[in-house]
């Protein structure tokens, strides 16, 4: 038997579309492919975005796993079509033979001996979070019952820091304000000047990255264990964001700051009342020894600038072996805010991945008596 929530993904940026199967999905959970859109047209808003998210509206199909908008237990298939697509089909295209420097082009056409490296960058797009999108958007829907939720937002842009302290907001407040942000910021007195830089750096023909702060509340604690390399949750959340395409580094809680200061100023003291343990702080990110804590999971996540730039860089035509100017292909300026989208739907997959290898996969009334039983059995000592 394997894992919960498995899954995997297949498509090409100018292919038909972007199918996910997700397998080992409990019974008795309601889907809704409204919320799954919900999420998608999130994900494809963002200033700095280039023309392509005018031809996309993406919309999920669900073609597998779900009855009368439940899920069945079954393996659940989402596709979504790339309205692009008619654009490119029985079209010949030049073939691309000048890697663009930070992107997989060079060391893909290598690996797989592709002379057109378009073979490459049509899988290694980040088209393809459109359909992680959705299958986080799953995930989400499946702890919901749970009260679990997760936000997202974006802390600097182009090295313009918007900083705010989420601390003190709820989950839903930074979902409310990030929404109305067209940066996705949580401090929106930076979005007037972000967007101009972001406008200044387009027309030299550049790029920019970014960080993006995610967050997950109503965790419940011991999702993950310290037992092995690959049970640990901090671990599993990390390989996933660094799977997500230009994402270069993640820190858990206070992150690098750990490396600065003494162990009595970071770790999170242990308090006791009738609600039961409780930290006052919460500088580990909800996460120790590789377990949830039980407080609100958070972690920054850090985005290099998109590789493709209009003003392009160096680089060796593969076939000739003369220097050349790296292919200029359609892009985006800066895609930060999609990735912070992006990442809520990585943390709500592992998340949910932990939550019913505990709480068991089979169908939700079980898993909802198991959850129950384990939150009165926090005292194990009794
Ligand atoms: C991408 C290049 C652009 C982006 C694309 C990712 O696409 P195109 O080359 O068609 O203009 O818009 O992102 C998406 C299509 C998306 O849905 O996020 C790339 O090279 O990674």
């Amino acid at each position: 038997m394997s894992s919960p929530f498995e899954y995997i993904t297949s498509g090409e940026s100018h292919g038909p579309g972007l199918t996910a199967v997700i397998k080992n999905i409990p019974a008795g959970f309601k889907i809704s492919s409204e919320l799954i859109n919900y999420d998608l047209e999130r994900r494809q808003k963002g200033y700095g975005r280039g023309g392509r998210m005018k031809i996309e509206k993406d919309q999920v199909q669900i073609l597998g796993g779900i009855r009368n908008n439940e899920t069945t237990g079954t393996p659940l298939s989402l596709f979504i079509p790339n309205h692009d697509y008619k654009n490119w089909e029985g079209k010949k295209t030049e073939p691309i033979t000048r890697p663009r420097p930070g992107h997989a082009d060079l060391v893909g056409g290598i690996k797989y001996q592709r002379e057109d490296l378009r073979d490459i960058l049509e899988r290694s797009s980040a088209r393809e979070t459109a359909v992680r999108t959705a299958v986080g958007s799953v995930a989400k829907q499946l702890l919901s019952p749970f009260q679990i939720q997760t936000a997202s937002f974006v802390e600097t842009l182009g090295g313009i820091e918007a900083l705010k302290d989420s601390s003190v907001f709820s989950i839903l407040e930074i979902q409310k304000i990030t929404e109305n942000s067209e940066l996705r910021l949580l401090n929106p007195d930076f979005e007037s000047k972000i967007k101009s830089f972001i406008d200044t750096v387009k027309e030299n023909g550049d790029t920019l990255g970014g960080t993006i702060v995610v967050l997950a509340d109503g965790i419940p604690p011991a999702l993950g264990s310290f037992a092995m390399p690959e049970t640990k949750l901090d671990s599993r959340i990390a390989a996933a964001f660094l799977s997500l395409q230009a994402i270069k580094g993640i820190e858990f809680g206070i992150g690098r700051q750990y490396a600065y200061l003494k162990g009595s100023e970071v770790h999170d003291e242990i308090f006791y009342n009738e609600k039961g343990f409780y930290r006052k702080t919460n500088r580990a990110g909800g996460i120790e020894g590789g377990m949830s804590n039980g407080e609100r999971i958070f972690l920054k996540a850090f985005m290099k600038p998109i590789p493709t730039l209009m003003k392009p860089l160096l680089s060796v035509d593969i076939h000739t072996k003369k220097a050349f100017e790296a292919v200029k292909e359609r892009s985006d300026v800066t895609a930060v805010p999609a990735a912070a989208v992006v990442g809520e739907a990585l943390l709500a997959i592992e998340i949910a991945k932990a939550f019913f290898e505990r709480f068991g996969m089979d169908n939700q009334n079980t898993i909802m008596k198991n959850f129950i039983e384990d939150q009165r059995k926090f005292e194990w000592l009794e």
